[in-house]
């Protein structure tokens, strides 16, 4: 899957990136070329619009033009998009109960779309994970149905209940789950029959179904292979049985991808597992990342994107450093650079990015409750306040102290620091020498 698109991309990305500088005319050729990949490879229009509308807005900015490798910063847009349009925020594992009741999932989808095997798989892994899952043969339709159940669940060692002759697909997902819960099955899947099209009769014994054993989770089967079509077929089960999450199978195919690029988008629910083959093992989690970085075509998206990071952080040490020689550097600039801190997990990295704070600074010499009393102080400080530090008389000390907690000695003791702080950074751009070093280190 995604072999076609994917290599789109990469031409795409290609193109764009060790151009030292690239025009608005690059970036709209190239998000117009991303376009027709997606139309290509069966992506619903509205989503493509969407993404399209969203990364040549954000690729026009200053972030991409004025970067320092321009088509990174490029690739690291549209990566992020991708990995957004595939992930949900939803949860994306399965919700399963504690071991001491029983969790239902009701399979359902489109006959042939895979529901019987991905219901033994499913209960495969579950069983790995230490579950006691049962199997329910609940697809009355199919005379064979039954029977292959049946000869999946022993293959991958899990029951499955039947009712000899019975005729009622709701009556035997019923019984199914009182015999779950009276034999200590902790986890209870339904298979249910498919039909070839969306059809009254096929929704109405779902609904009856689920009415029965109100599921836990109602996994909505899609097969990949039937592209867009999937994504209509997703909206009616959504719309008259709801769905909780949903599993692509035949993920291994050789298909264009729309449907797993569009699912998620349309539907609104996430992407829980894939179907990665025949064989009982073959279901994976859905990874939106390791997907994305399949569909841009790059083994090593990850540590690009690591790269492109590093450039905005150089950007903002460039910031920072006209603030300090312009005297301008307030509060709220202290304030980005404790969160920057939060970002980087480490004091030593910001130390680093401040040229000629090394080796004058240590990363012991601030404690982190310090760093986090620091912040709620000034989150606690009008926009004016921070600004301008000097506004901050004994009746605001005070209130400041009580809006963040802490003792007014303690905000006392933070205004004396940055003022300090400020005074360092005055005499330290005053300096020629520092000044050299700055530019030299900058290339200015
Ligand atoms: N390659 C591949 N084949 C799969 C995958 N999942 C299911 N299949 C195959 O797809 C076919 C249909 O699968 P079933 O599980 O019978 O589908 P179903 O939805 O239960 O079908 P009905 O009960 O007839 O509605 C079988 O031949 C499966 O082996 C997958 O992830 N990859
Ligand atoms: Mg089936």
């Amino acid at each position: 899957m995604f072999e076609s698109i994917s290599e789109k991309f990469s031409s795409i990305m290609r193109d764009l990136s060790g151009k030292g500088k690239i025009s608005e005319k690059n970036i709209e050729d190239a998000v117009d070329q991303i376009k027709i990949a997606l139309l290509d490879a069966d992506v619903n229009l509205r989503v493509v619009r969407r993404f399209i509308n969203g990364t040549r807005e954000e690729a026009l900015g200053e972030k991409v033009l004025k970067a320092v490798d321009p088509g990174q910063m490029f690739t690291k847009i549209v990566y992020d998009r991708m990995v957004n349009l595939l992930s949900a925020e939803e949860h994306q594992e399965l919700e399963l109960k504690g071991p001491d009741t029983t969790t239902t999932i009701l399979m359902m989808g489109l006959q042939g779309s895979g529901k019987t095997t991905t219901s033994a798989k499913l209960a495969l892994s579950l069983k790995k994970k230490g579950r006691r899952p049962m199997l329910v043969a609940s697809d009355l339709v199919r005379p064979a149905a039954i029977t292959q159940l049946q000869v999946l669940g022993e293959q991958v060692d899990v029951p499955v209940f039947t009712i000899d002759g019975c005729k009622d697909p709701v009556k035997v997902a019923k019984e199914g789950l009182a015999y779950a819960k009276k034999n200590q099955y902790d986890v209870l899947i339904v298979d249910t029959s498919g039909r070839m099209h969306l059809d009254e009769v096929l929704m109405n014994e779902i609904q009856r179904i689920s009415k029965a054993i109100t599921p836990d989770e109602t996994i909505f089967v899609a097969d990949a292979m039937t592209g867009q079509n999937a994504v209509t077929i997703a909206k009616e089960f959504e719309e008259k049985v709801g769905i909780s999450g949903v599993i692509l199978s035949k993920f291994d195919s050789d298909t264009r991808g729309g449907a797993a690029l569009s699912l998620r988008s349309v539907v609104g629910k996430p992407i829980k597992f894939i179907g990665s083959g025949e064989k009982m093992e073959d279901l994976d989690p859905f990874y939106p990342d390791r997907i994305a970085s399949r569909i841009l075509g790059m083994g090593d998206v990850v540590s690009l994107v690591e790269k492109a990071q590093e450039t905005i952080d150089q950007e903002e040490a460039i910031k920072l450093q006209e603030k300090m020689k312009k005297n301008t550097f307030d509060l709220q600039d202290y304030l980005d650079q404790l969160r920057q801190m939060d970002k980087m997990g480490s004091m030593d990295k910001l130390i680093e990015m401040i040229p000629g704070a090394a080796g004058q600074v240590s990363a012991d010499d601030i404690p982190l409750d310090e760093l986090k009393r620091e912040k709620a102080i000034i989150l606690s400080m009008t926009p004016q306040e921070r600004s301008n530090y000097r506004l901050i008389g004994p009746t605001r000390r005070k209130r400041i102290a009580k809006g963040s907690g802490v003792s007014v000695a303690q905000v006392n003791r933070l205004i004396k620091k940055f003022e300090k702080m400020k005074n360092t950074m005055r005499k330290l751009t005053k300096n020629k020498k520092y000044q050299k070093m700055l530019q030299n280190q900058m290339g200015f």
